[in-house]
């Protein structure tokens, strides 16, 4: 034995060994050598000061990168304890840092809550590093000790200095072994800083400080949530426009804490975080199953009890209740089970009952307290239910249609005669009149024609999910052959271009507008991907002696008059084409449909967006808002610049 282990008894080797075992296998105690494993070093002695402060012993915790890339971890708890402990006969201090799978289990019958993915702690920590200084401030007395190579201690614990009676707590600095962490064994701090925010969101009130103190550009960042989960939905929503202020249920049963905090927005997304003992389970399980099942249950009641639902409604999906929500689930258990290969899922059966009924009666509550907030969450979810439903009418629709001969079953579509969908296009044309000159003007072999009239808009002033019963809308539907939805295939697109074909005014705009939202909220890819696009008919033409030019605006107008010789200037000829309808097929070919000649317009997702906006508030109910947006865009509607 040598001078430095000199103190140890029998005991002891079985300690060493426990410690060579973690340096020989790394792996099966972190997971991983790599940077990941690396930063879990640090939680592991976080974890630790963090169950200090779930005791309510501890408020700060600090955490310093030092220069040397070792780091440093402080709280201002009870310190760990420093007498002799009974079974091993070395202090407390040492018990924890130098016997594996010792953690809270040699304190006062506390369970750990937090521990990170393997639990192991300190002891762990030591043995992956050059050398570990523990600190611990308590009763008047500081204590000190120091391990090495691999977690042999020095000598055994010392006081070292006195302190205030007030000053507690424990200081622990690792440098870890770089023969163990061949990749790398410097801190990001950017890795650290994401995870600390997340701790301080699931402890409300716990202040933790973290500072780089490496370089010249120093960093220190506080991270303090009085609010906890409320404030974590906060900043989970901070780009999107939230429907509500947040709502936050707790409780207790059993020993098992939940915490659940929740804010609807205008989206159409789910956001759903659960954890379990600030461990996130990305797998969910009973405890996000519980809280889930309540979610829906109690909206479903509220929407029936207050005619939400009308009695022949059917109820409300849990897809329904969970569009635009955004949630965060917090369950703390004594004795948690992780299931599933990554160990992300909560096993334990009672759960999903405690947890059900906890968020279930608050929830329930809270609506009943914030009627206003209850609508808002009621119009959202019926909102989403109607979507499901008008597209899985349309699915349905273009399922039995799909396979019929479309030219007979509607006399409208014009097919064209190719096989090859790259070079088959969809002309949507409205109107009548224009549908005339478009199938004269068009290109039999590759252009099909599908007229639409100017006036659904108008006629069926309502919501898009009622738009989609309209005929002409699902002839649309039928002839592109993608389905909608669930089943959507882009592989069945039957054109490989959809060009748009509407007038330059008013009716046009909202036929354009009605016809990019409906693509956009079902069939959505046919936009990313690049297959719509917008033609672009002139509105002038500009004739002298024998030539003609058709321009699309008036900029386009003054740029060829003035580019053209005086003496020609004074005798051309202007003529304001009115709409698609009023030219002719030769006119139409040149200028919007002729491959060689035609300017097209792709139509990319934002011009969607634009249109689903504008959409929105053409058909909305409210007037005020719809007259504000018609009067300042008056222009830009009609133009629409795609
Ligand atoms: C910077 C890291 O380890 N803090 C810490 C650890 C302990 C205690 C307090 C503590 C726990 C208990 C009683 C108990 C630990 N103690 C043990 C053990 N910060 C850091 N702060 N008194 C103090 O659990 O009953 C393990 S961790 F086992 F010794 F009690």
């Amino acid at each position: 034995m040598n001078k430095e282990t000199q103190h140890y008894n029998e005991n002891d080797i079985q300690v060493l060994e426990g410690l060579e075992a973690v340096r020989r296998r790394p792996g099966m105690y972190i997971g991983t050598t790599s940077s990941r494993g690396l930063h879990h070093l640090v939680w592991e002695i976080v974890d630790n000061a963090i169950d200090e402060a779930l005791a309510g012993y501890c408020d700060d915790i600090e955490i310093i990168i030092n220069e040397d890339n070792s780091v440093t971890i402080k709280d201002d708890g009870r310190g760990i304890p420093t007498g002799i402990h009974h079974k091993t006969g070395i202090s407390t201090v040492e018990t924890v840092y130098t016997i594996l799978h010792a953690g809270g289990k040699f304190g006062g019958g506390g369970y750990k809550v937090s521990g990170g993915l393997h639990g192991v702690g300190a002891s762990v920590v030591n043995a992956l590093s050059s050398w570990v200084e523990v600190t611990v401030y308590q009763d008047e007395k500081v204590y000190f000790i120091r391990f090495e190579n691999g977690g042999k201690s020095v000598e055994p614990l010392k006081v070292i200095d006195k302190c205030s009676k007030e000053r507690t707590g424990t200081m622990v600095t690792f440098k870890p072994d770089p023969e163990i962490f061949k990749e790398t064994t410097v801190f990001d701090y950017d890795i650290l800083k994401t995870r600390v925010r997340e701790l301080a969101f699931l402890n409300k009130g716990l202040r933790i400080i973290l500072c780089d103190d490496r370089g010249i550009e120093k960093k220190k960042e506080e991270f303090l949530y009085n609010g906890g989960l409320k404030e974590y939905v906060h900043y989970l929503n901070r780009n999107y426009t939230p429907l509500h202020d947040e709502i936050y249920i707790e409780g207790i049963r059993d020993n098992i804490t939940i915490e659940v905090a929740l804010q609807y927005n205008d989206t159409y997304n789910n956001l759903t975080l659960s954890f379990v003992n600030n461990i996130n389970t990305g797998d969910g399980g009973t405890h996000e199953e519980g809280v889930r099942s309540a979610l829906t249950r109690i909206i479903n009641n509220y929407a029936r009890e207050y005619k939400f639902l009308k009695e022949n409604d059917e109820s409300l999906t849990g897809d329904d209740v969970r569009e635009g929500l955004t949630i965060v689930v917090s369950c703390k258990h004594p004795d948690p089970q992780f299931e599933g290969q990554t160990k992300g899922r909560l096993g334990n059966g009672e759960v999903r009952k405690v947890a059900s009924d906890i968020f279930g009666e608050g929830f329930e509550r809270s609506l009943m307290e914030n009627p206003d907030v209850a609508k808002k969450i009621m119009e959202k979810a019926i909102q989403a239910a109607r979507a499901r439903i008008a597209a899985k009418k349309a699915r349905e629709l273009s399922r039995t249609r799909g396979g019929l001969d479309l030219t007979n079953q509607w006399g409208k579509l014009a097919d064209c005669s190719s096989k090859n969908p790259l070079e088959r296009e969809l002309f949507i044309v409205e109107g009548d009149s224009a549908m005339g000159s478009a199938k004269l003007g068009r290109n039999p072999q590759t252009q099909a024609i599908l007229p639409i009239k100017g006036k659904i808009l108008n006629v069926e002033k309502s919501r898009l999910d009622k738009i989609l019963s309209n005929e002409e809308i699902r002839s649309i539907i039928t002839a592109l052959g993608t389905s909608i939805g669930d089943e959507f295939d882009i592989n069945k697109l039957r054109y490989n271009k959809i060009i748009l074909m509407t007038d330059a005014d008013v009716d046009g705009s909202h036929i354009r507008t009605l016809l990019l939202t409906l693509l956009y909220r079902f069939f959505r890819p046919l936009i990313e991907e690049g297959h719509v696009y917008a033609a672009q008919p002139p509105l002038y033409k500009i004739s002298h002696g024998k030539t003609t030019k058709y321009v699309l605006n008036d900029r386009e107008k003054e740029e060829y008059i003035n580019s053209l010789p005086e003496e020609v200037r004074s005798k051309v000829n202007i003529n304001r084409q009115k709409g698609l309808g009023e030219m002719d097929a030769i006119d139409l070919r040149n200028t919007t449909m002729d491959i060689e000649q035609r300017i097209l317009l792709k139509i990319n997702i934002e011009d969607a967006i634009l249109a689903d906006e504008m959409f929105t508030i053409l058909m909305g109910e409210e007037v005020a808002p719809r007259r504000k947006f018609i009067e300042e865009n008056a222009l830009s509607v009609r133009n629409l610049d795609i």
